[in-house]
């Protein structure tokens, strides 16, 4: 495999002073086994995946979308963070004003040693009571029966941000701040089309950061990327986070 070699101009950003911002998706999991939403392969039992994520899905059949839920848990919990989450992981080591902004609901980025990620869309392992409106984590390996319940009798659902709701307003604010503050922004595995994850990297641009997409596909982003690399996740995190100073092993 040919060496990833990043430009000068990337690689002054990456080694300059100033916090370094990963906004992460489905695509930084998928060398971890785990699908992505769109494009090939993101078919579950026939259903795609964008449609069971709405609340009118959950409201209509709630025993399908808890199946869906169910194996993604069951997928999350299988599957190992892989070399992009521990390039990230280990970014945050070496340079504490780091963050990670992520899409993914896996708990991959925590699992790879990352301490605090800023979750938009919620997490698999926390379930929240559709009457009280309380959450709590939930780690078990079995939900069943299906759909699970709450003490008080009414539906358990999955503490994910579905299409059509309103993101956390402090996870959300407080992303808005970090991608602000980014001298550098690594957008890596993201198709770019959900809001208002969509957003950030243009308000990133417009407080003066350098952008740079890691994708192996163009996407929404593209165009206005001031850099990208067509590589996987897992193949070009370690070489950037190497050049932002990680102390790094990069696999060949
Ligand atoms: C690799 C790779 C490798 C492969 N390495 N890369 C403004 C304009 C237009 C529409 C809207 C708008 N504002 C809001 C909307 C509506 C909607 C929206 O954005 N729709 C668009 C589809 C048009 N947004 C919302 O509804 C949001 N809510 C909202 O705005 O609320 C407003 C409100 C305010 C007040 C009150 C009420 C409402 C909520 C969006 C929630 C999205 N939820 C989901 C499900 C989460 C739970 C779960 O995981 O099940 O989030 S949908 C799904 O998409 C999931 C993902 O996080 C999200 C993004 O997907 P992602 O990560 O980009 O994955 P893919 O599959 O799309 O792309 C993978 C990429 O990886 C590809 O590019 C590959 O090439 C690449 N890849 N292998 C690197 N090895």
């Amino acid at each position: 495999m040919d060496p990833v070699v990043l430009s000068s101009t990337l690689r002054r950003h990456l080694a300059g002073p100033g916090p370094i911002v990963a906004l992460t998706g489905a695509g930084v999991s998928a060398e971890s086994g785990l699908p992505t939403f769109r494009g090939p392969g993101g078919l579950w039992e026939g259903h795609d995946p964008v449609q069971l994520a709405t609340p009118e899905a959950f409201a209509r059949d709630p025993l399908l979308v808890w199946r869906f839920y169910a194996w993604r848990r069951a997928s999350a919990a299988a599957a190992a963070p892989n070399a992009g989450h521990r390039a990230l992981a280990a970014l945050t080591g070496a340079r504490p004003e780091t963050r990670i902004v992520t899409q993914n609901v896996d708990g991959l980025h925590e699992r790879a040693g990352t301490p605090s990620v800023l979750r938009l869309h919620g997490s698999l392992w926390r379930l929240r009571c559709v009457a009280e409106g309380d959450e709590r984590e939930d780690l078990r390996d079995d939900l069943a029966p299906l759909p699970p319940r709450c003490r008080c009798g009414a539906l358990l659902r999955p503490a994910v941000v579905w299409f059509g709701e309103a993101l956390d307003p402090g996870v959300l604010a407080a992303a808005h701040a970090a991608v602000r503050q980014a001298a550098v922004l690594l957008v890596a595995g993201t198709s770019s089309l959900v809001w208002p994850a969509a957003a950030l990297p243009e308000v990133a641009r417009e407080a003066g950061a350098f952008v740079v997409e890691v994708n192996p596909e163009p996407t929404a982003l593209s165009d206005d990327a001031d850099e990208v690399l067509r590589l996987p996740a897992g193949r070009a995190l370690p070489v950037l986070a190497a050049a932002a100073g990680a102390a790094i092993e990069i696999p060949a």
